[in-house]
């Protein structure tokens, strides 16, 4: 993955660079984008339509999110649509939850299986697990002895008999053998080639009504690119396809292509490969990786910024739609307990600017975010009736909100008091604001950055 590494890695480095993000910069920066992707041998119309959707998502931006900068909001993008492309914000779930756990794998000759099967072994192994390997491949040369040996190095048991022929018989006795020594997690290698490819898949079918596997796992290869979706369809056409090992990112640039087309099988891609030890395994998480590609280690915290940023975004917004109900307060307080501390907070926001809550000690502020504390779980006991229409909260209701949320009637007046001030100051915000913003566009301020 060097090469789109490095693509993607010039392309940052030509957005930070950049003056000013107009029309021509955006249109050169995207095309490059696109020359890096499709070398990566990734789909030429997912390419476009990425490419299209980033141009739209940015120009229709019509005001940054404040902070944020029209360079950062750019990499934002950019890495966001690259992430959703490779299946975007959910870490795979490797966990095995069963005993014992049959894992096959499949896969085309030479894709990786047999090393991969000992890459698998030991990760388990690591994590605990008994671990038995199980070959069944009769057709390559070797490939008992191959396992056998990683089996070895790795500690896991070992199963595999060329004397029994076929490769169900082995896979059947396998299964037993693994059964009554007791292993958690009885991984079934297969054969990659055939005398031809329906013989591989009979068998492969074969196999999987012999052993039933909890899951089945396709292992391709990363330099097969974009042939990497055929392949699984092919195996498909014969048994479910659960999970998906790319092997090999390191050997070529043209991993994109092979991530992409397996993950759009719809099968998720659980594992990757990326050297021929058996420490070279790694959880496949789309976010991680993208932000490895775009070598970008501070990603992550431009991502929390732009998602705080989001939510707070939704607050105002309510407020200028004058909108302010105990919803949106609640909203705001969920927001600002991600944003960090209350002193650090203080600054960013409006309230930051109220004379009353300068020159806070510790003590208050301490206050202050037990009280926001408190009033969270407040709201979080309230109806979602209660919460858009706080009119409707009488005696009897505050007695039972104070019950849910384990505080006193008296938190929950001094809530809706707190309430009803803020809305009535959001009320006078929202005319100054609404002059501020129509002076900012009278002079343009908001254009450039
Ligand atoms: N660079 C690199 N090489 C790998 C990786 N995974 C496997 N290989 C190599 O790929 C080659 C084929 O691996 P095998 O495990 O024998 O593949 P197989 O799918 O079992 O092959 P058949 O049994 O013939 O179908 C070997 O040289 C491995 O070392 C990887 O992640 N990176
Ligand atoms: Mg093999």
């Amino acid at each position: 993955m060097r090469d789109l590494m490095d693509a993607l890695g010039g392309i940052i480095s030509r957005i930070k660079g950049s003056t000013v993000i107009d029309e021509e910069t955006l249109r050169g920066i995207l095309r490059d984008l696109q020359r890096a992707l499709i070398r990566a041998d990734v789909d030429v119309k997912l390419v476009y339509d990425l490419t299209k959707g980033i141009e739209q998502e940015f120009k229709e931006a019509k005001e940054l999110p404040p902070g944020l900068t029209a360079k950062d909001y750019l990499i934002y993008l950019l890495y966001r649509r690259l992430t959703d492309l490779l299946g975007g914000d959910k870490e795979p779930d490797v966990e095995i939850k069963v005993k014992p756990y049959v894992m096959m794998l499949v896969g085309v000759e030479g894709s990786g299986k047999t090393t991969t099967a000992g890459k698998l072994a030991l990760f388990y192994i690591k994590r605990g697990l008994r671990v038995g390997l199980i070959e069944t491949d009769t057709i390559r040369p070797g490939a008992f002895d191959q396992l056998r040996q990683l089996a070895e190095r790795v500690k896991a048991m070992f199963y595999g008999d060329p004397s029994l022929g076929d490769a169900i018989s082995i896979a059947r006795a396998g299964l037993e053998r693994m059964r009554s020594g007791k292993a958690d997690l009885i991984i079934v290698d297969t054969a990659g080639r055939h005398r031809n490819e329906e013989e591989l898949l009979r068998e492969v079918k074969g196999i999987y009504d012999a052993v039933k596997p909890n899951e089945v796992m396709l292992i391709v290869d990363a330099t097969n690119g974009k042939q990497v979706g055929a392949q699984a369809e092919a195996f498909s056409r014969y048994i479910p396809i659960n999970s998906i090992f790319v092997t090999k990112l390191d050997s070529t640039a043209k991993g994109g292509g092979a991530l992409v087309s397996a993950v759009r099988t719809g099968a998720k891609i659980k594992f990757i490969g990326n050297g021929e030890d058996l420490e070279d395994i790694e959880v496949f998480n789309p976010r991680r990786f993208v932000s490895r590609l775009m070598g970008m280690g501070d990603v992550e915290a431009l991502l929390d910024r732009v998602k705080a940023i989001e939510e707070e975004e939704e607050v105002l917004e309510d407020i200028e739609s004058g909108k302010f109900t105990l919803l949106t307060l609640m909203k705001q307080l969920e927001a600002m307990g991600k944003l960090g501390p209350l002193s650090r907070i203080l600054q960013m926001l409006p309230i930051g600017l109220m004379p009353q809550l300068k020159g806070l000690s510790d003590e208050q502020l301490a206050n202050a975010q037990d009280r926001m504390r408190r009033w969270l779980s407040i709201l979080r006991s309230m109806t979602r009736e209660e919460l858009l229409n706080p009119n409707i909260i009488n005696a009897s209701r505050i007695r039972r909100i104070a019950k849910g949320s384990g505080t006193t009637p008296r938190d929950v007046r001094e809530l809706l008091r707190y309430y009803n001030e803020m809305s009535r100051m959001m009320s006078s915000i929202r005319k100054s604001q609404r002059r501020l913003g129509s002076l900012f566009k009278r002079l343009n301020l908001n254009q450039g950055q």
